[in-house]
């Protein structure tokens, strides 16, 4: 039965029904109990498999079909009525001649199923920054992994009252047929169309495709960002808890420097991080002419592989109960490893794809981009404000991607348009995330470039105009991690470590610490950076890793003409003159 009377919502779910044509549609409560049952049942029909009570208690296993372990960029369009608004960046098709597509395809494609209705609210139900969704789904994973992904239940039918103002998606797994297999967005009516996936990001649709996709653009129209950015607060000696916001690409580390824990040296002092969001960041100026930011989510999908007591232990944490576990080891005792777990791999469990895995065979055992979904709530360092209705003020912004050359340990920008700047111009090398060639550099403005909603150099006109909603703006910074020797060996020893980098940071924003000013921005003098307890980073190491050389940068600044050539007239004046600036540097 119906769990709302709004008119908008019993139009939308009734023309979906009437299309895929489900044996019957459940509206889901969000209950406990409805839960449970939901839980159950996937056992039954073999689509979870239940881990070790004792060890993992309500945690469950899954195994994706092979053919759909990652985002499909390839397969994501952005259907605008004019292509010019979806930007050299998106797959684009007409609106209509897309829905054609699509009607086909879901023609009747729930017969035998069930359509789940999925009430969700994108961060705190009721706070300004909420904004409510439905996903109706044939799948029973998607519904489990939404109910720890966001808020789900039916306090979102109360909120939403008889509003139309909400987002629409429609997602079916099909026949998981990758020839016909469609993420599209129609912005401009709020709705999102997803299809013959079931894997993350393609089918979760609260996260890439609602919360960046079409936030971006409601961004936009109402004056906030919606970005691919974690929220860290770092607590110093004195007490003070400083919010910073950063965007890395996908399995860049944004996971990870959520939850840092600090080294030993900074513990002893006093350090302490908080976790306020580990993949999305909804940004909106305060009337403290402060950025404020809350993250939408309510859970983790977090990347398993490289997860480790070592590298990440509030990451393990939060897995030990209540989490489904996708494309991961499964052992004979009920539990779960992946690579980089700890040096023990088990001999006699299973591979991600259900085969006897051996270790000794050099196959991985876990899909790269294998995930777990987590509560929040589970995270031993999940922030006091995880739920604050009106979100944290952010004091630094930091860019960051995989760059195994070239680009310095952290520098900061001159300005709020040198940052943005920054931004436009980041690069990472391919991880396993999406689909596509593992190591390839590609320009990835913002960590947005999978996730931006329209024309990417509208993209950063807004926020350039952003600058004047705010009167005390976030510093913004670029880092990266991941520098290596000519052998590979990464540089610098990340993670907890990167702490020493945030606090030069946090220096920054309140003017207590040096710089030295170069044409790139500021970057820190080796002996900003404190090393103590360190000693696996020789100072010379150190050195390299602040400096920056204008012969490598040359072929830098050539690849981001050719990056900016792609987006002609509509590349805002204020990036083409930093643009300039560098190439006078770099001769
Ligand atoms: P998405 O969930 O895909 O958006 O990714 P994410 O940015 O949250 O990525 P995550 O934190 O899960 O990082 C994934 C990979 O980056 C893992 O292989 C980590 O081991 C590696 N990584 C994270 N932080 C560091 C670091 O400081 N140094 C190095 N060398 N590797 C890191
Ligand atoms: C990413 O790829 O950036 C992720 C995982 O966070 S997914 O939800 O699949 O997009
Ligand atoms: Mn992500």
């Amino acid at each position: 039965m119906a769990l709302t009377s709004n008119k908008h919502v019993l139009d939308w779910v009734k023309e979906c029904a009437d299309l895929c044509r489900p044996d019957e549609v459940v509206w889901l409560d969000g209950s406990e109990e409805e839960l449970a049952a939901l839980r159950r049942q996937a056992v039954e029909e073999g689509i979870l498999i239940k881990l070790n009570e004792e060890k993992l208690p309500g945690c469950y296993y899954h195994r994706s079909n092979p053919n759909d372990v990652a985002r499909v960029e390839s397969r994501t369009f952005i259907c605008c009525e004019k292509q010019e608004d979806a930007g050299p960046t998106n797959n684009w098709m007409a609106p209509d001649e897309m829905k054609a597509i699509l009607r086909d395809i879901y023609d009747g494609c729930m017969t035998g199923r069930k359509m789940y209705v999925i009430p969700y609210s994108m961060s705190v139900v009721g706070s300004p920054f909420a904004k409510y969704g439905f996903e109706l789904t044939d799948s029973i994973y998607v519904v489990l992994n939404m109910a720890i992904m966001t808020r789900m239940g039916k306090d979102v039918y109360d909120a939403l009252g008889d509003s139309p103002d909400f987002i629409k998606g429609l997602h079916s797994a099909a026949q998981m047929d990758p020839e016909k297999r469609y993420i599209v967005h129609f912005p401009q009516e709020n709705s999102i169309f997803s299809v013959n996936s079931a894997y993350g990001g393609n089918a979760l649709l609260g996260k890439k495709c609602f919360a960046l996709r079409i936030a971006s653009c409601l961004g936009r129209d109402e004056g906030w960002l919606a970005e691919h950015m974690l929220i860290l607060g770092i607590q110093d000696p004195q007490g003070k808890i400083t919010y910073v916001c950063a965007a890395f690409p996908s399995a860049c580390g944004k996971t990870n420097l959520a939850m840092l824990i600090p080294p030993e040296y900074y513990r002893k002092k006093g350090w302490k991080c908080w976790t306020v969001g580990d993949d999305i960041a909804w940004l909106r100026p305060g009337p403290d002419g402060r950025l404020w930011a809350v993250n939408p989510e309510n859970g983790f999908f977090g990347v398993a592989p490289g997860t480790s007591a070592k590298s990440n232990p509030n990451a393990l944490e939060s897995t030990r109960k209540n989490t489904i576990f996708t494309n991961v080891v499964l052992k004979k005792d009920g539990t779960v490893w992946w690579e980089g777990m700890d040096k023990n791999p088990p001999t006699d469990a299973e591979d991600w794809k259900g085969n006897p895995w051996d270790p000794a065979s050099g196959v991985k055992g876990a899909h790269p981009n294998s995930r777990f979904t987590a509560p929040a709530k589970n995270c031993p360092c999940v922030s006091p404000e995880f739920d604050n209705p009106q979100g944290v003020p952010i004091s630094a912004i930091i860019f960051g991607g995989r760059r195994a050359r070239t680009v310095p340990l952290v520098y900061q920008s001159k300005s709020w348009a040198h940052g943005v700047f920054t931004g436009s111009i980041m690069g990472s090398e391919k991880t396993a995330a999406a689909e596509g060639q593992v190591g390839e550099l590609r320009r990835d403005p913002m960590a947005m470039l999978p996730f931006c909603g329209y024309h990417m150099a509208d993209y950063w006109q807004h926020w350039l105009d952003m600058e004047g909603k705010i009167s005390d703006p976030p510093k913004i910074f670029n880092v990266n991690w991941f520098r290596t020797d000519e052998k590979g060996n990464f540089l610098w020893p990340g993670f907890g470590e990167n702490l020493r980098v945030l606090e030069w940071i946090l220096g920054r924003c309140k003017d207590s610490v040096g710089a030295v000013e170069t044409p790139l921005g500021y970057l820190p003098r080796p002996e900003d950076i404190d090393l103590t307890g360190l000693d696996e980073v020789p100072a010379d190491t150190l050195r390299e890793l602040v400096s920056v050389d204008p012969a490598a940068w040359k072929g830098e600044v050539a690849d981001i003409r050719t990056h900016y050539a792609k987006f002609g007239d509509k590349l805002p004046q204020a990036l083409r003159d930093c643009l300039k600036d560098l190439e006078s540097w770099v001769g």
